[in-house]
């Protein structure tokens, strides 16, 4: 089943400006025809499936598996009533039944429909029910993760996750009426955390306490508090959180998943002492469990396929595996990189280019950072050139604008609009205008309009005929100054 509408392709038709689509922030979109100077061609953009509910894709397992209620049936009493003993649980009548799947079906009418264990008959042993929830494929945590006790909320409780598979576990939170005593914890709660100890894994009694279960019976863990501490209290500001997931793999990590794990350690009591005389009144009861995610697919893909009872991604951008986690076969002229949400906000592709197209390197002489791979012409080239430059490296000029042949490829005036003509350009000082490109200036001048005689260029000055020439060479002048100081002395002398 696909839980996200395909790709829509969407042709630009206009050739001077391109067109995104409005919600282009929310990186749906993998990719995007363009109209370049080369033709219709593909812009690549970071993508990611939509967010959905997780619990429609999950295999739930019970341990021990023999845990639920009703084999042989069973009569329970309310926790709050130990007289009210009215509560039937028999595996084989429909109507009497708890399995596990009624923690997935939809709630909101009546009456609520629950999974229930074994009650607490082997009291004072410890009565302890993992609940493990398995999707076969990582996916990443968008909402709050929220559990709904129908008997109480559990006095001792550890939310656990995995991201192999479950060969590894890693406790998520710790919850407890008393986390000193249960877990040798300091009682904290998401409000106490921070930017830098978001990662923290802290013991909460904000959902273990108090005896008014009817009212109060949801466990809550919750991302979307500790994404706000990136996003700002409405989660308004998604581009820093974004950010903050593509330059830091743990936080990402944090909220990655292939497994969770509900362990319960100890049932709702009500009260201090065990009532030994009515054990039917403890268990576990769990009508609903939220977990709200989307798949991860490395930003390589924007939908996610449920086939064959297995998630798995529609990857693009030439990527391949249940996470889009490596290139194709053919695609590996480069290493394989995860999309990135940078620049916001239509981040990185990172696409996988082909075997043969060798080392290629977004090279656009500096006129543009962006390219784009044309399946056609096997080939890659730069999309959206700036500084008048066009071209498969921007290193041609634009229709108009002509090579400066005193700029090198790379500078930002390397094409310029007309240089010269017969009428407002003039070529100064003698120069004549070669085909509106050049002056093709005489000998003694220079410049883009032969505006700059050669002498100013040069260190010195030139030898002009009103400058040195009115001085003779140096031995004419020593004789002359012997010659004036012969006369000037024979005149005093006179
Ligand atoms: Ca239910």
């Amino acid at each position: 089943m696909r839980f996200h509408f395909a790709l829509t392709l969407w042709t630009s038709v206009c050739q001077a400006v391109q067109h995104y689509p409005a919600a282009w922030g929310h990186y749906d979109l993998c990719k995007f025809q363009i109209y370049t100077e080369e033709g219709l061609t593909w812009d690549y953009m970071a993508c990611q499936p939509e967010a959905a509910d997780m619990t429609q894709y999950l295999k739930v397992t019970l341990d021990p598996p023999n845990i639920t209620c009703g084999d042989p049936p069973e009569t329970y009493c309310a926790l709050e009533n130990p007289y009210m003993c009215n509560n039937e649980c028999d595996a084989n009548t429909e109507e009497l039944a708890h399995p596990p799947k009624l923690m997935f079906d939809i709630e909101g009418r009546n009456p609520t429909t629950f999974w229930q264990s074994t009650s607490w008959q082997k009291y004072p042993k410890a009565l302890l029910v993992n609940i493990t929830l398995s999707w076969n494929k990582t996916i990443e945590l968008t909402d709050d993760i929220v559990l709904t006790f129908e008997s109480g909320r559990p006095e001792q409780m550890v939310l656990e996750k995995s991201l192999d598979y479950g060969r590894t576990w890693q406790p998520y939170q710790f919850y407890a009426t008393d986390c000193l005593d249960a877990f040798t914890m300091e009682p904290k709660t998401v409000q106490d955390l921070t930017q830098h100890t978001l990662l923290d894994i802290i013991c909460t009694e904000d959902y273990s306490r108090g005896y008014v279960w009817k009212y109060d019976k949801t466990v809550r863990f919750e991302i979307k508090d500790r994404f706000a501490l990136f996003a700002g209290p409405r989660l308004h500001n998604m581009a820093s959180l974004y950010g903050q997931l593509d330059t830091t793999k743990n936080l990402r990590d944090f909220f990655t998943i292939t497994d969770l794990r509900i362990r319960l350690l100890r049932p709702a009591t009500g009260a201090t002492m065990v009532d030994e005389d009515k054990l039917t009144r403890y268990f576990y009861a769990i009508s609903d469990i939220k977990v709200h995610g989307r798949c991860k697919c490395n930003l390589h893909a924007n939908s996610c396929v449920f086939d064959k009872e297995k998630l798995g991604c529609e990857c693009e951008h030439n990527t391949t595996g249940p996470d889009c986690g490596r290139c194709k076969k053919s695609y590996q002229g480069r290493a394989w990189s995860s999309g990135s949400y940078l620049p916001i906000p239509k981040g990185t592709a990172n696409i996988c280019i082909p075997n043969n197209i060798g080392p290629v390197n977004c090279e656009c002489f500096g006129h543009s950072n962006r390219c784009s791979y044309i399946e056609l012409l096997n080939t890659v080239i730069c999309v959206s050139c700036k500084h008048n430059t066009r071209g498969q490296h921007c290193q041609l000029c634009k229709l108009g604008y002509y090579r400066n042949t005193s700029a090198e490829l790379d500078d930002e005036n390397v094409c310029i609009a007309r240089v010269c003509d017969n009428e407002l350009l003039r070529c100064q000082n003698g120069g004549v205008c070669v085909n509106n490109v050049r002056c093709s200036c005489p000998s003694d001048y220079s410049g883009l309009l032969c505006e700059k005689s050669r002498c100013e260029a040069e260190l010195g000055g030139c030898q002009g005929p009103d400058s040195g020439a009115a001085l003779p060479p140096p031995p004419l002048r020593l004789l002359l100054l012997l010659l004036g100081s012969a006369l000037l002395g024979g005149a005093s002398a006179l």
